[in-house]
């Protein structure tokens, strides 16, 4: 009961925080990589396509026998059967690491499995011994024993209830996970730009020029990860249009596609913060879509909803003035990962997410400005929200010591759809030095840059800041996120030490 309490309660909680992978998944396809092909084929011939399921049952079936002994073990002797319950935990983690999908919140889950069932067992135990004592004496041993089994009851309803729960919503997730991973990404039509030589600086820390998916920023309001089958999606685009249009998921893989890198940014975005990731998405630009169904004249925004309610607001006009404005499927080379927005979502250059970047798309409302508000708009940010130019130093890290003489700095910065023309660095407030500005991947794309600066001994304040192609500087004016997104330059301090 114990070890049942531990391992429902972490599935449970990994359906909200990590679809994608749980313990019980990790063991599981650790067991799968690591059995010889010979008892794979002879699992497959026997169970047929029940295999997962009887992988699962054996698991469930080892995992008990064990805690039966961890909890005769206990009995006797305090803390040997939760030393068991921690190697077990152990176990799980050594699988949750070894996945390709692992995420920090995927590492908790086995922890909080083997700490959920040693509290557990120890309360159970301590039931018991109460029983066990109460026999011995001259009180009446009925309240312990009720006690006891109270506890164990409770314990049995929630485990049999949990993992009913646990069971139907992993199992929704494993098939969705399932086609997902089985998908084949069509090949675009117009595939992303070689990135250019030099794009990519590589200095010691510096962030990766494409960020890998598993690394990749993760906002949204959805508590738990919205599960859609791809087979059942439909995006509808409805409103001020005159014929409105549904399509499923097959007719839009069959459209021409078109891959971009295109760096995406959250308006909660500090200066210097990490809410921006740079990816090669493959989609169906958008504009098409809308050209299908006509937008009326007097529309001015596109109101785009998720499965679960979600809006954002996008200007009709950004979305088909020929920017790759897309319905984007895949990330990467992968098809969107459940956390991104599987199986589409809504990527636009040059917009901050809230107002563009629709996760799990299902309809596409034109409509007007005037006329409709998106999810943000009322709670106190700009119904409108172009990312704003911006900059930020990555090496050397805040707060960092350095020897004196000539210290490497590098970093990155943004003007989505305009493209940076130059970026510069200043120490303490003195005049501003003009760094290397590294080739773009795409004026969509943020930029690297890397600035080698001599430095005397003492303590130093660096500053960044940046122009874009068309001239425009970087806002000094130090505000935070509310209601536009942030400005101001990021400034880092340096420790010289002779
Ligand atoms: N359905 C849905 N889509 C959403 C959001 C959301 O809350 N729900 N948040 C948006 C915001 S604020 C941002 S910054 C981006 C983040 O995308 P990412 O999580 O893939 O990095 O998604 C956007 N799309
Ligand atoms: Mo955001």
């Amino acid at each position: 009961m114990a070890a049942g309490t531990g391992l429902v309660a972490s599935e449970l909680i990994a359906g909200f925080v990590s679809p994608s992978l749980s313990t019980m998944t990790a063991l599981g396809g650790a067991v799968i990589d690591a059995v010889p092909p010979g008892v794979k084929d002879w699992a497959v011939a026997l169970f047929g396509t029940a295999d997962k399921l009887a992988l699962l049952a054996g698991m469930a079936l080892v995992i008990a026998a064990v805690a039966a002994v961890s909890g005769v073990v206990e009995l006797r002797r305090r803390f040997a059967g939760a030393a068991i319950f921690a190697v077990f935990g152990i176990v799980g983690l050594a699988a949750v690491l070894t996945r390709a999908q692992v995420t920090v919140s995927a590492v908790v889950l086995p922890v909080l499995a083997a700490g959920i069932a040693v509290l557990v067992l120890r309360r159970l135990i301590g039931r018991l011994t109460a029983w066990e004592a109460s026999q011995q004496g001259a009180a009446a041993d009925l309240p312990a024993r009720r006690g006891f089994f109270q506890l164990l009851g409770g314990t049995a309803a929630a485990v049999i209830v949990g993992g009913a729960l646990a069971t139907a919503w992993r199992g929704g997730a494993a098939g969705v996970n399932e086609l997902r991973r089985t998908l084949g990404l069509p090949t675009p039509r117009l595939p992303a730009a070689a990135i250019p030589a030099g794009a990519e600086i590589g200095l010691d820390g510096m962030e990766p020029l494409v960020t890998p998916n598993p690394e990749f920023y993760r906002i949204d309001t959805a508590l738990s990860v919205p599960v859609i089958d791809p087979r059942e999606w439909r995006l509808r685009v409805t409103g001020l249009v005159d014929r409105e249009v549904e399509i499923d998921f097959a007719t839009l893989l069959a459209k021409p596609m078109t891959e971009r890198h295109v760096t995406i940014a959250c308006v909660s975005n500090e200066v210097g913060g990490d809410l921006i990731g740079n990816a090669r998405w493959l989609g169906w630009p958008v504009r098409e879509l809308l050209a299908m169904a006509g937008p009326k004249p007097g529309a001015d925004m596109v109101l785009s909803r998720s499965s679960d309610g979600w809006t954002a607001g996008t200007p009709l006009d950004v979305l088909t003035d020929g920017r790759d404005a897309l319905l984007a499927v895949g990330m990467n080379g992968e098809p969107l990962p459940l956390e991104h927005g599987f199986p589409v979502r809504m990527i636009v250059p040059g917009l901050y997410g809230y107002v563009s970047a629709t996760k799990w798309l299902t309809e596409l409302k034109v409509t007007r400005f005037a006329d409709d508000v998106a999810y943000w708009t009322p709670r106190g940010w700009s119904a409108r929200g172009p990312i704003k130019i911006s900059s930020r130093i990555d090496v050397p890290r805040n707060g960092r010591s350095a020897a004196p003489g000539r210290v490497a700095f590098g970093g990155v910065a943004w003007a989505q759809h305009t493209g940076i023309g130059k970026v510069e660095l200043r120490v303490d407030r003195g005049s501003w030095q003009q760094a290397d500005l590294a080739p773009g991947i795409s004026v969509d794309t943020w930029y690297q840059w890397q600035l080698g600066i001599d430095l005397q001994p003492g303590q130093h304040e660096v500053q960044v800041r940046a122009t874009d192609l068309r001239g425009a500087v970087q806002i000094e004016e130090h505000r935070s996120v509310a209601p536009d997104g942030a400005t101001g330059f990021h400034t880092i301090r340096v420790d010289v030490n002779p």
